[in-house]
Parts: structure tokens; sequence; C-alpha cells
């Protein structure tokens, strides 16, 4: 344990109690309160980053917790910059989701050698070294790439000959876009008739999904589906696709990932086929985990989070309802 609980913290365990956030809500008594707390996001590139920034400032204002935020524009440097200041500042933790996968090394060193803990949060780091981090909340995105693969070869079980597959990925060199892409072609063996035809990379933004995709359709005749690694992508897919005179979801098939409201909104109208769920309302669980690390409780080395996947009927019934 890095330090004592201050005397109020230790006062306040067990008398606070979770204050009605609905699941941003922290549970109380965890010792997070009046802990400080370096958070370095990715960026503001799609709905489920904007859905992350708020589950997390609210969590932590439910729990007390003192929240540095700094947002990276989507540019490691800018995460190692605060990550940098966090150290000097010598906060109680730190936690980040990490814009792209490799070159944390360094830095994580420089912050075990200030003796604050490093929570990794919604994207993985690829370490030499896994202890430089307590633990590591997020989705598992091999299984988000696998769903959406799945899907293409049921969809696809009774069709013989090739089906060509154009993928838009996300963040060159980001975790979910690294493991979703091993997850669908896994998946995709199963049936060799699917034949991913063309990729690149969508930033995980609507303006360059759509791009993208104009190049595709620019490109190949004969597009059956596109697997694109978020749905702020997808999205995109559907103005290049309209734009190039075809009917997204019918002519095309659309697989994305996320579930946000306006993904799923695109899917309750057909333009998107299929829809993998990640989950962004990390908030609360990111609460606790700062709470159990700094009064030297044990967490585990990897926290997942539960999700489930959409298609037509299923995002009507839960459309009305979504928070995200
Ligand atoms: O799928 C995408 C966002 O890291 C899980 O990043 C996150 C991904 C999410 O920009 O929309």
């Amino acid at each position: 344990m890095r330090r004592a609980p201050t005397l109020l913290a230790l006062l306040l365990v067990g008398l606070v109690t979770a204050c009605g956030g609905g699941e941003d809500a922290a549970p109380g008594g965890a010792g997070q309160d009046g802990v400080r707390l370096g958070f370095s996001q990715v960026g503001t590139e799609s709905a489920w980053r904007l859905a992350n920034t708020r589950s997390i400032e609210h969590a932590a204002t439910n729990a007390g917790v003192r929240l540095d935020l700094r947002i990276a524009d989507g540019k490691q440097e800018n995460q190692a910059a605060a990550i940098r200041e966090f150290i000097s500042a010598d906060v109680d933790v730190i936690a980040f989701s990490p814009v792209v996968e490799t070159g944390w090394d360094t830095l994580l060193q420089e912050a075990r050698d200030a003796g604050i803990p490093v929570i990794v949060t919604d994207r993985m780091v690829d370490t030499t070294d896994t202890s430089l981090f307590v633990t590591m909340l997020g989705s598992d995105f091999t299984a988000e790439g696998r769903k959406a693969g799945e899907w293409l070869v049921e969809h696809y079980r009774d069709r013989h000959g090739r089906v060509r597959i154009v993928e838009i990925e996300g963040t060159a060199g980001s975790a979910p876009a690294n493991q979703r892409r091993a997850g669908f072609a896994e998946a995709i063996k199963a049936d060799r008739d699917l034949q991913v035809i063309g990729s690149g990379d969508g930033d995980f933004t609507r303006a360059q999904g759509e791009q993208v995709m104009a190049g595709f359709l620019a490109a190949h005749t004969g597009i059956d589906a596109v697997f694109a690694h978020n749905d702020d992508e997808g999205l995109g897919a559907v103005e290049a696709i309209e734009a190039a005179g075809k009917r997204p979801g019918t002519d095309i098939k659309i697989i994305t990932v996320d579930a946000s409201r306006d993904g799923l909104a695109a899917l309750a109208e057909g333009r998107l086929n299929y829809v993998v769920e990640c989950n962004p309302l990390l908030g609360s669980q990111l609460m606790e985990l700062v709470g159990k690390v700094t009064t030297g409780q044990t967490v585990p080395r990897r926290v997942v989070v539960d999700e489930t996947a959409f298609d037509r009927e299923a995002a009507k019934a839960v459309l009305h309802n979504r928070q995200y």
C-alpha cells in the first residue's frame, strides 16, 4: 500500500452509500473518497469514447474521487506528457486508456519508481513486464471480433461462391483494432468462401469510415459485406454506400461493434445488419478498483466487462432506454 488512508477517509468507510447514479454510481465505502486520480483518455473519436468519459466523470463525482482528466486527441505523446504530469503532481493513482498497445514500458517504469499504481482501462498495453500495472479493466475485443465473424458465417451458410468482405479497421496499432481483426479472421476461417478483399484504417471515426468505404467502392465491384470496427465507422460506410447508389444493409451487409444509440437505431432501420456490444460505462468499476488499490486490497489482474450482440429485433427492444 502506498499511503495510509486519511482519517477522514477511514471515518467515511462504511458511511458512504452509493448515491443513485445508475450504472455510473460507484459502490460506497470502497475507500475512494478524496483519492486523487489522474486519468488520461484517448480522445473524442466516437460515441463510445464520449460515453466512456462521461461515465468516468460521473462515477468519480459520486465516489468523491478528485479526478484530473486529460484528453489526448488520439496522440500517444499527449498521453505520455499527461502521465508525466500526474507523476510530478504525485497523484494517488494513474489510470489510462492507451491509444496504441506498444511503447509504454519506460513511462510505466517511471510511475512505478514514483510509487504510483497504474490501472489500465479499456485498451490493453503490450508490455515486457505486466507487473508494471496493477490491473486491466476492459472488454474482450477478440471475442467481439469473433462474434462479428460468426454472424457472417451463419448468414452466408447456404450460399455457395465467394463472399467479398471489406474491413474498416480501428486506429492502427490500437488494441481493439488488433484484437477485433484477429477474432474476426479466426471466426471466418470456418468458411473458406468468406474472404477479406480489402482493409483500411478508419481511425474509429465516421468521417474516416466514410472515406475508406468510398475508396473500397471505387476499387472493387461486388462487395458483399463490411466489417467496421465500430459504429461510427459503420455509419460513415452507410453514407458512402448510399452515395454510390446502393442500399446499405440490403445490397451490402454491415456489421459493427459498440452498440451505441446511433448504431442500434441504424440497425433497427435495417441499414446495419448486426451490432456487437462493447460497453463504455466502466466508470463505477474503475472507481471501485481505485478504492481497492489505494487501501491496499487485492484486485484481480484482469476485469472483463460482460457484453452481448444485437440483431434488428433485439435492437428495437433495447433502443428506447439505451444510455449511450
Ligand atoms: O470500440 C471505439 C472507440 O477502445 C473499445 O475505441 C474502445 C474503442 C471503441 O473509439 O468506438
